[in-house]
């Protein structure tokens, strides 16, 4: 099953997606390449250095070629060569699976479970705002919400959309400048969520995205002030490149702890794992090196009782959601999976098997990922360069996002 054929494809139905898609046989398979905001350096990646290597090369191989790529550098990890070889393996996998005519899930064990629980992004300017997006969510079905709201003081943050249930940001130009003050956020973040508790009653799963913000030991206390509104977790309270920081958050509460949407090797999370630092591992297959990596993540974390909770905004193409949803129901320490509603364009040059049914997703049964790509619409939106935000705080000094 030799590969014939390998093409990058670069588009921007409503935000910038990188495809990569392998020939062989006549068949094709698909992965995302995705890096949100530096997209075309892993686009240059593939083209100038990797697709020459796939040429010829046996398609039923993955995981030697996964190998050949990553060992075959020499430069190791980092994001832009793991969202390389994970497109390469995402691709391979789903062509495999085209190729003996099944869903993807069915090669990887089979279903673990019936159906993926997913949670949405609700958002507003205030706390009420945001009682509104719960209950909408609610509404439509979801069991577990994540909240985030605007802050008193601030005239910005990460995560309040704009009114849209797809909202992810990337701006034109220049990256837009958001304001930051851990004292502002301290004292609100925990009337927020006593809100959200009286409104909606202990049942639904209430997440929190800190999104690197805070130190250890702010990360404590906010952990520990959240304590009786019982989060299903709290997201990347500090940066996690120093993953013993961890230790210091976790000695002053029991409020759960996710992270990782931005690592890229299992190399990332090991002591994470290994302490059990963290309750959920946040990895991607387009970030953390496709499907095969992915699933030695989720194998190392099983053995310390770490579920898995794989980032999943709309950055990530309907390419890579479908891959998700696949490792999810097969991976058996699966804990949720996230999941926003990608712009109706995205859609629609991505046509997919994946649905949304109460709360739950499901990858459908179409041979491999189920997901395909239009190519002459696609070719209809050009890629247009745009930038994630950068953080401040008041007194001007850069701050993470
Ligand atoms: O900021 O995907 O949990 N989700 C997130 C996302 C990330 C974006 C970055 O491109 O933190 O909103
Ligand atoms: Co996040």
């Amino acid at each position: 099953m030799k590969i014939t054929d390998v093409k990058v494809i670069v588009c921007g139905p409503a935000r910038n997606f990188v495809t990569l898609k392998i020939v062989a046989d006549g068949i094709y398979g698909l992965g995302d390449a995705t890096l949100n905001g530096r997209e075309l350096s892993v686009a240059s990646y593939l083209t100038d250095h990797v697709v020459p290597l796939l040429i010829g090369r046996d398609a039923r191989r993955i995981e030697d070629i996964w190998q050949y790529l990553y060992k075959g550098a020499y430069w190791r990890r980092g994001p832009v060569t793991m969202s390389a070889i994970a497109a390469v393996d995402t691709a391979l996998w789903d062509l495999k699976a085209k190729s003996l005519n099944v869903p993807l899930y069915q090669l990887l064990g089979g279903a673990s479970r019936d159906a993926v629980m997913v949670y949405g992004h609700a958002s507003g300017a205030d706390v009420e705002d945001t009682v509104k997006a719960v209950a909408h969510y609610v509404e439509l079905g979801y069991k577990a919400i994540r909240a985030q709201s605007g802050i008193p003081g601030l005239t910005s943050t990460y995560g309040v959309g704009r009114g849209g249930m797809f909202y992810e940001p990337a701006e034109k130009k220049a990256p837009p400048e958001n304001s930051w003050s851990t004292e502002h956020y301290m004292t609100f973040i925990p009337k927020l969520f006593e809100r959200l508790r009286k409104e909606f009653g202990p049942e639904v799963h209430l997440l929190h995205d800190a999104h690197h913000r805070l130190t250890p030991i702010e990360a404590a206390r906010v952990g520990k002030s959240l304590e009786s509104y019982h989060l299903f977790w709290l997201e990347d309270p500090t940066p996690a490149e120093l993953q013993e920081s961890f230790r210091l958050i976790r000695q002053h509460t029991t409020t759960p702890l996710a992270v990782g949407e931005i690592f890229n090797t299992i190399f990332d999370c090991q002591q994470l794992i290994e302490e059990q630092l963290i309750d959920y591992i946040r990895t991607t297959v387009v970030h953390a090196g496709g499907i095969s990596h992915l699933r030695k993540i989720a194998n190392l974390a099983e053995m310390y009782q770490v579920r898995t909770g794989s980032h999943g905004a709309t950055d990530l193409s309907p390419v890579c959601m479908a891959a998700a949803l696949h490792f999810d129901l097969s991976v058996h320490n699966f804990g949720v999976q996230e999941y926003m509603r990608h712009a109706p364009e995205t859609d629609a040059v991505f046509p997919h098997a994946y649905y949304f049914e109460n709360g739950f997703m499901h990858p459908g049964e179409k041979p491999g990922l189920g997901v395909d790509i239009d190519e002459a619409l696609a070719a209809k939106y050009p890629y247009d360069r745009a930038y994630l935000p950068v953080n401040r705080k008041l007194d001007g000094t850069m701050h993470n996002w």
